[in-house]
């Protein structure tokens, strides 16, 4: 599959420049770091009650232990007590009143991390309990928003309603999700001279690190120095909940003036972070006879835990992706982002648009099943094509939605896969086999325009040997090696003299986080800039070596510089050197901010995104209707890359994005019980896929497309769309629990585990 992969699209198969030290063990996480002497170890004590009022706190004796050498609270912040990024509503300490099991109320620190962690049976607390609330219907009931309630609109559903064929109504549920990183979150602060900290930090969000660590010590962003070498994996995680970690290191180090390490053990991080917000939706969606969407409406009920978070951001991209890839003429979406008592809930790969694709997905099965046709029927009548204007006010252009399909249908033999289906069924009383087509769109942009700018710093050495900084953090997706070959490319030399360096605050400021698909395009551009510019100057100094006319081209390529019509050639590290004894400037800032995009949130209308991708998947499972365990045999995928820079690099993100995808609908259950404990707590409760429960063929084939000029070389962002590739097997589960039993109760509530198919599989709809 990779050798075809090469040789249908035009970028080059650079391997990841990570790779070798990955699988040698040399790659350099945060706790990596060589120990500087003196370091000290810091732990959290957090709450265990989810919704009350501190009535006393005593930490006397274990101030007292071995090796304990302070415990901080609330009231040792000198500046601002809060974590929260789009509103300051989350302490990093609380303080009078909690608000989640989980919650920080003192952070210990010791000699040694057993030592802290003996101190902390030691500490007494009393919380007189308040009413929990972990249901964000419930949570709405009583007026507990931790944002205003946003609603997009297009045409006027009511009218539609009533000219409908068919009028279906129904709910949908999708459960939250554990990031599950494999490296967990952390930070490592160093006290420097002057009033001046150095924080390594696992974020994808080094900006949010920054002024939060600074703004609790009361400084100046510039006395804050944020550096990232990599991540082992963020999903969004560690999108500004990062912010938690270097914040205790960063106070306790500031105190102290000691190196202080702060790094959660995986139980303490699955208990103290928050994970992919948890969604109650209603729909109500309207048909004519011919089966096209006349008016569609939903209310979305988004868990969004105990502070706001990045959640009001999340909410907003749930509307934006409410109606999925269908052009659907009136379209009424409400989004309600509720306050319950569970940790604050976070971005997650898709940051909001999975949840709402789910409930249009949901919707549109619910009204092929009542009309008596295949879903898949109905979704492709409904496809978008150019001109459709979303209800958010922007016109699709270049939409690949039918491409993708028909593509897809036609090379993974939809009729004849179906034919097999249905011949299985009927000859296997036992086992019962499902499909779904799952086609999806995806808008590419930070849904807050501003957000939408990246800088490179780029510095050719004296040997023309280059050093590169972007405001990219590497968390495995390969942004790395994507940048290394924009900056190759660009120009003209081997990516060997090229080294990325870690992400650092003073080199590369004021960053957007590594997230919303569009790190490489965003960063990758930043590149081009410095480029050029660095080109523009060294073409100067070329015409003058090669003798060549002052407005003749010079043209960089496998490291000759020649100009067309000139009988000579010189290479890139005598043009360096040249350069540089002409004291020319060999270092560039590059500056990208995208072009085009805007949105208003009064009238909720714009043109929030560069572009669009697109896709299509079909999946087939198979059910034991014994057992209720199942496979999934197939995922199928036609999707649109663009002309992509790094086919090697972006199958894996799709790969692994469906596999996260199918996990988030399938097997993976955030379960909170009444009190707000969190009783999936660890790997023995939590599932996530393993190698078994990856699909046994997935094949994904890249769209002959031109890409978008907005996308970095035309590649276009891959990070989060395959992600939703995953709820098509939610729908063809469903589909074989239907064929054993087609009067099987089985609400669109996801994830559908193995329990509740085999409760599904016996049961009978009312
Ligand atoms: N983060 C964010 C994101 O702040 N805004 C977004 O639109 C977004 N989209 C996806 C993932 N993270
Ligand atoms: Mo909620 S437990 O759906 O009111």
């Amino acid at each position: 599959m990779i050798t075809e992969v090469q040789t249908k699209t035009t970028g080059a198969a650079v391997p990841n420049i990570d790779a070798a030290a990955h699988v040698t063990g040399r790659s350099l996480y945060l706790d990596d770091l060589p120990m500087l002497d003196g370091t000290l170890y810091a732990k959290i004590f957090d709450s265990p009650a989810a919704h009350g009022i501190v009535r006393r706190i005593d930490f006397s004796r274990a101030a007292a232990a071995p090796g304990i050498v302070r415990i901080f609270s609330a009231a040792d912040i000198p500046g601002a007590n809060n974590i929260g990024g789009i509103f300051p509503d989350e302490p990093l300490l609380a303080d009078k009143k909690v608000l989640f099991m989980g919650q920080p109320l003192l952070l210990l620190v010791a000699e040694s991390e057993e030592a802290a962690e003996a101190a902390l049976p030691l500490i007494e607390v009393e919380i007189e309990p308040l009413p929990v609330i972990t249901c964000p219907r419930e949570a709405f009931r009583k007026g507990e928003l931790l944002s205003p309630t946003r609603s997009f609109r297009t045409g006027d559903t009511e009218a539609a309603f009533a000219s409908c064929a068919w009028v279906l109504e129904g709910s949908a549920e999708t459960g939250g999700q554990e990031h599950l990183y494999l490296e967990t979150h952390g930070a490592y602060a160093w006290p420097l001279e002057n009033d001046s900290l150095r924080i390594y930090s696992s974020t994808q969000g080094l900006r949010h690190v920054q002024e939060t660590v600074a703004h609790l010590l009361a400084l100046g962003m510039h006395r804050v120095e944020v550096d990232v070498t990599r991540l082992g994996g963020g999903f969004g995680g560690k999108e500004d909940q990062a912010a938690l970690w270097a914040s205790m290191a960063g106070l306790a180090a500031w105190h102290l003036r000691r190196p202080v390490k702060c790094i959660p053990h995986r139980m303490e991080d699955m208990r103290m972070s928050g994970k992919r917000n948890p969604y109650k939706s209603d729909y109500r969606i309207g048909l004519d006879a011919d089966g096209r969407i006349l008016a569609f409406e939903a209310t979305y009920y988004q868990n969004g835990g105990a502070a706001a978070d990045l959640s009001p951001a999340i909410l907003e991209r749930t509307l934006f992706h409410g109606t999925n890839t269908y052009a659907i003429p009136n379209v009424t979406l409400t989004a309600h982002s509720c306050r319950t008592n569970l940790p604050p809930n976070t971005a997650f790969r898709g940051f909001g648009g999975p949840q709402g694709m789910f409930v249009m997905e949901a919707a549109l099965d619910h009204a092929a099943k009542a009309m008596g046709l295949p879903t898949f029927e109905l979704q492709r009548r409904n496809l978008m094509t150019d001109g459709y204007t979303f209800s958010y006010g922007q016109t699709v252009t270049q939409s690949a939605a039918t491409a993708c399909w028909e593509e897809a249908a036609d090379r993974f033999g939809l009729t004849e896969k179906q034919a097999k289906v249905a011949a299985f069924n009927k000859a296997n009383a036992w086992k019962k086999k499902g499909f779904s087509l799952m086609p999806i769109c995806f808008g590419i942009s930070f849904t807050n325009t501003m957000m939408n700018q990246a800088r490179a710093l780029l510095h050719v050495y004296w040997d023309g040997s280059v050093s590169l900084s972007t405001g990219a953090v590497e968390m495995g997706q390969g942004i790395n090696t994507k940048m290394l070959q924009v900056a190759a490319l660009m120009l003209g030399i081997h990516p060997g003299r090229i080294k990325l360096e870690s992400t650092n605050t003073t080199r590369v400021a004021n960053t957007s986080p590594s997230a919303a698909s569009a790190t490489a395009d965003l960063n990758g551009k930043a590149v081009e800039d410095a480029c050029r510019q660095i080109r523009g100057r060294l073409e100067m100094v070329a015409r003058e070596l090669l003798g060549a006319a002052e407005d003749a081209p010079v043209e960089i390529r496998e490291e000759q510089v020649s100009s067309p019509g000139v009988d000579t050639t010189t290479d890139w590290a005598t043009l360096i050197r040249t350069a540089f004894s002409k004291r020319i400037n060999r270092s560039a800032k590059g500056h990208y901010a995208t072009p085009d995009i805007h949105f208003d949130k009064k009238t909720e209308k714009g043109h929030p995104f560069a572009y669009h991708v697109y896709g299509t998947a079909l999946t087939h499972c198979t059910v034991d209707c014994l057992r209720g365990t199942y496979e999934i045999d197939s995922v199928e995928v036609v999707h649109d890359f663009g002309q992509s820079i790094n086919p090697l690099i972006d199958l894996g993100q799709c790969e692994g994005g469906i596999v996260q995808g199918i996990g988030w609908m399938t097997m993976e259950e955030v379960v909170y019980d009444e009190s707000g404990r969190l009783r999936s707590n660890a790997l023995s409760t939590y599932k996530i896929p393993d190698i078994y429960s990856v699909p046994k063929v997935l094949d994904v084939h890249f769209l002959e497309t031109e890409g978008h000029r907005l996308a970095i070389r035309r590649s276009k962002a891959v990070g989060e769309p395959p992600l939703m590739y995953g709820i098509g097997a939610f729908f063809a589960l469903r589909n074989a629990v239907l064929a054993f039993n087609p009067n099987a109760d089985l609400p669109y509530t996801a994830p559908m585990t193995p329990e509740r198919v085999l409760m599904a599989l016996y049961s009978n709809k009312a």
